[in-house]
């Protein structure tokens, strides 16, 4: 399908728009902040028309990042008061302050992918070079606190670290939460800017707000919390994206010469078996994991098909997802829903349980077309394409009618339309 023109001007004048001096607000209002994942995909937004900009995007994010190495959720480079919770209920010291969880840790890979569509190679290899030790310090963190006994697989302990916060695969581990009888009150922002039938429940929420005090009582002591918090998942969205992350880190450290190569494949071996353990035959597809139970979620979501983005599934699963997602194209209009069309827990509407998202679209699509699926990989890209020049640069959207939903003018649609347009 051709790209209608009259759209890249206006995706780039969404970033300009969300631009807060170095950094991309995700949409104003709603998120006032710089979110990681969001910061990686915008990264590669200002990359089709301002190099410079681009390369500043990550390098504010890495102002985030702590002295362990994490990297933060969310950077509050500067107070907002339409988002919560905000710098004051997380509660950490430091400056600029910060969330205390991680989320999908693309940025090796937009690293890379930025560096190959760089007009000005000079100006990528510099700044590659100030944040390939950054990039390192976090991977390292990953694989010391959050993979401690080398399992392959990170111990997520956040619906909000797997970027898919209400996703019908964290209904069981989050609904195992007790909710503090304590939890200090609060108001949320965010039905006041969307309508709360497209977001997460408010017995998630006093959750994910229970599990902010979890971490504050642990003194953010992440081998206690890997032990001892009371949300524990392994997550798709997050093993994919960092295995598909230390391959590319790994090929910067061939590129730049910088000998990291035996440390980065030694992960990779683990984390490529830890993925193919979520394998489920019957199924077709991969499943996240519940790491307090040690069983398998089963219910399919956009994440299952990450295995392809990683590189790690087998031609033959390779296969055997291409014929689960015809499946689900069968009974949706637009690819790729969040989740499984035909589970019980599908809603189209709301949120992570159901809409299609122009990010995860970008990364299957990507996983696709590297096993040769090209068409899938097509079709995918067109939908996300029409989705965008018919309802506008949405959060996300409804895969029955394509209805736009949640936040508008958001930055990371208008990124991906900006990169799926070359
Ligand atoms: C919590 C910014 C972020 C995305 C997430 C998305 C949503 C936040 C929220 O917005 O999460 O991190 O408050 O709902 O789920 O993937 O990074 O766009």
């Amino acid at each position: 399908m051709q790209i209608q023109e009259s759209l890249v001007p206006e995706a780039q004048q969404i970033l300009q728009a969300n631009d807060r001096g170095g950094f991309t607000v995700p949409t104003a209002g709603l998120y006032p902040f710089q979110w990681l994942w969001d910061a990686g995909f915008t990264a590669l937004g200002w990359m089709q028309f301002d190099e410079a900009r681009a390369w500043q995007e990550l390098d504010l994010l890495f102002q985030g990042q702590w002295s362990n190495g994490m990297l933060p959720h969310i950077v509050f480079h500067r107070p907002e008061a339409t988002y919560f919770p905000g710098p004051e209920r997380w509660g950490v010291a430091r400056t600029p302050p910060t969330s205390a969880i991680t989320q999908p840790p693309v940025v090796a890979s937009v690293v890379r992918w930025m560096l190959e569509r760089a007009r000005n190679p000079v100006l990528a290899e510099e700044k590659i070079r100030s944040l390939y030790p950054r990039i390192l310090a976090y991977h390292r963190w990953f694989k010391r606190e959050r993979d401690p006994h080398n399992t392959g697989l990170v111990t997520v302990l956040h619906p909000w670290e797997t970027g898919a916060d209400n996703s019908p695969a964290w209904d069981e581990a989050l609904g195992r939460v007790t909710v503090d009888p304590d939890l200090p009150p609060y108001t949320r922002r965010d039905t006041s800017h969307v309508d709360p039938s497209q977001r997460p429940h408010q017995s998630e929420y006093d959750r994910f707000l229970t599990l902010l005090e979890v971490y504050k009582r642990a003194g953010f002591d992440q081998l206690r919390l890997v032990r001892e918090c009371p949300f524990r998942v392994a997550s798709l969205l997050i093993d994919c994206v960092l295995h598909r992350a230390n391959r590319d880190l790994l090929w910067l450290s061939e590129r730049f010469g910088f000998g990291d190569e035996a440390e980065i494949a030694g992960w990779l071996e683990a984390s490529r078996q830890g993925i193919e353990s979520l394998w489920d035959e019957g199924a077709g597809l991969y499943f996240n994991r519940d790491l307090r139970t040690g069983q398998p979620i089963r219910v399919g979501v956009s994440a299952s098909f990450l295995p392809l983005f990683a590189g790690t599934a087998s031609p033959e699963r390779a296969r055997r997802l291409l014929g689960t997602l015809e499946a689900w194209a069968g009974r949706v209009r637009y690819l790729v829903p969040s989740t499984d069309p035909s589970s019980p827990r599908f809603e189209a509407q709301r949120y992570w349980r159901g809409p299609v998202w122009a990010v995860v679209n970008y990364l299957i699509a990507l996983g696709f077309s590297e096993y040769g699926y090209g068409e899938m990989a097509g079709r995918i890209r067109q939908d996300t394409l029409e989705l965008c020049e018919t309802a506008g640069f949405s959060e996300y959207f409804h895969p029955l009618t394509g209805q736009g939903l949640g936040g508008g003018s958001f930055s990371w649609t208008a990124a991906i339309y900006l990169a799926w347009s070359q």
